[in-house]
């Protein structure tokens, strides 16, 4: 993809730019590369977000030359005044922020926040149920290659195969078949809302631990624009940087004290060493973001721009999965638009149309999962640059002008000029 490489960028930004352009050209080079393609680009990608200046920067700054393994109070090393201030305020933030007593803001990813909350709450061997991969849940949900599916006994529930929704009756009789230790719910491409008390009641008739995996939709829960899994779910793991919009990061909340001794024990020593206290300090101040009263807006916005997204795209011939969307994220079945269409060329042809998008399987799809007959798109990144419903119905018609051109070039650079204009109408927050 060709950008101009001229992007805005700020202050800092065009400090540390003119500090490489003398040290380090060839990162220099990079660096402007990708500001110019975030600035002049749609970002679509459901689980990806434009950060604050303010947490880009702090990502970048002294607290990243420490060690402070350990928690606030209790450092195996010196020198952690001011890492302790910063891990205590990120703790206290996401506790106000997500309504709970308790949080670990250490784990480096939703990924490894997931390693902790298994080792916490079940034993190796122990059986889990969970939604696979296949069908919108995560690989580190009971993938076999992944940590999961290796040391545990992963077990499945799947959305109804009509609905493509869970069903909440069949994963009861699920949960009763296969009497887990631990349900895991929350999901990486459903685009429904999670009933988290219903999940409740069906661990709490099998006497199984309800874990919920809130890694896209944290951002909706802590502007209120979904459901909380809180009183419901026993533990809750979540990565910082999707429609949270915070740094590159994961989380761990939970209301129980035993458990969340377990899980500080478990982050560290038990599956990370020191902790990343320059994304802690940032994990700080994007939690102080979203605890401002326009963060609720925002995530208001995020789902009424789905939902426009949604509209643009059946009228233009698409199928939904599920027939719409509740949240973030749409998960478009390419199919019955042109059956020849899949997510792999759909994705190639957008990006050189400046869409950035990621294929993705649609539930029972028969294709394999480098291919595809799905994309997956989300409305995160678009709403925090301001984009609204017009937007939305605009950027439909671009999806199936250029879809539809099955990757003809002249069409994508003809798309590509109108989204440079309406991205220069929409700059990236500084
Ligand atoms: N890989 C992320 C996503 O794109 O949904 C989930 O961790």
């Amino acid at each position: 993809m060709n950008t101009t490489e001229h992007a805005p960028v700020d202050s800092l930004s065009a400090d540390l730019l003119a500090m490489l352009d003398r040290t380090d050209p060839d990162v220099a080079t990079l660096l402007r590369g990708e500001a110019a393609r975030q600035s002049e680009t749609l970002e679509l990608i459901a689980s990806e977000n434009h950060v604050s200046s303010a947490v880009m920067h702090a990502a970048g700054t002294w607290m990243t030359n420490k060690y402070a393994e350990g928690y606030p109070g209790k450092r195996y090393y010196g020198g952690c005044e001011f890492h302790d201030i910063a891990e205590d305020l990120a703790r206290d933030r996401a506790k106000e922020l997500f309504g709970c007593g308790f949080a670990n803001v250490q784990p480096h990813s939703g990924a490894n926040a997931n390693v902790a909350a298994f080792m916490a709450m079940c034993d190796p061997g122990d059986r889990i149920l969970s939604l696979p991969i296949k069908s919108g849940g995560h690989l580190s949900h009971g993938l076999k290659p992944n940590f999961s599916g290796t040391f545990y006994e992963i077990h499945d529930y799947d959305v109804d195969p009509e609905t493509e929704r869970l069903d909440y009756e069949a994963i009861a009789a699920r949960a009763n078949e296969v009497k887990p230790k631990m349900i895991i719910c929350g999901y990486s491409a459903y685009p429904r809302t999670i009933d988290f008390e219903k999940f409740r009641a069906i661990a709490d008739d099998v006497g199984a631990l309800l874990m919920a995996d809130i890694a896209h939709i944290a951002g909706l829960v802590a502007g209120g624009a979904h459901p909380s899994p809180f009183p419901h779910a026993h533990v809750v793991t979540t990565t910082t940087h999707k429609t949270l919009r915070g740094p590159r990061g994961g989380l761990i909340l939970t209301n129980d004290e035993e458990v969340a001794k377990k899980i500080d024990r478990k982050v560290f020593p038990g599956s990370q060493g020191g902790p990343l206290m320059h994304i802690i300090t940032a994990k700080a101040i994007a939690f102080g973001e979203a605890l401002q009263p326009s963060f609720r807006d925002y995530a208001a916005n995020i789902v009424t721009n789905a939902q426009a997204l949604a509209d643009g795209l059946v009228e233009h011939g698409y199928r939904l999965c599920t027939g719409g969307t509740d949240n973030h994220l749409l998960l478009v079945d390419l199919q019955p638009r042109d059956a020849e269409l899949t997510g792999a060329d759909a994705e190639q042809w957008l990006e050189q149309a400046g869409i950035i998008t990621n294929k993705n399987g649609i539930p029972n799809d028969p294709r394999s999962p480098m291919v595809t007959s799905g994309l997956r798109l989300g409305t995160a990144a678009l709403t925090t640059r301001g984009l609204g419903a017009d937007a939305m119905r605009q950027i439909a018609e671009w999806l199936d002008r250029v879809m539809a051109s099955k990757g003809d070039a002249s069409v994508a650079s003809e798309v590509r000029a109108e989204i440079v204009r309406l991205c220069e109408a929409h700059p990236l927050p500084h």
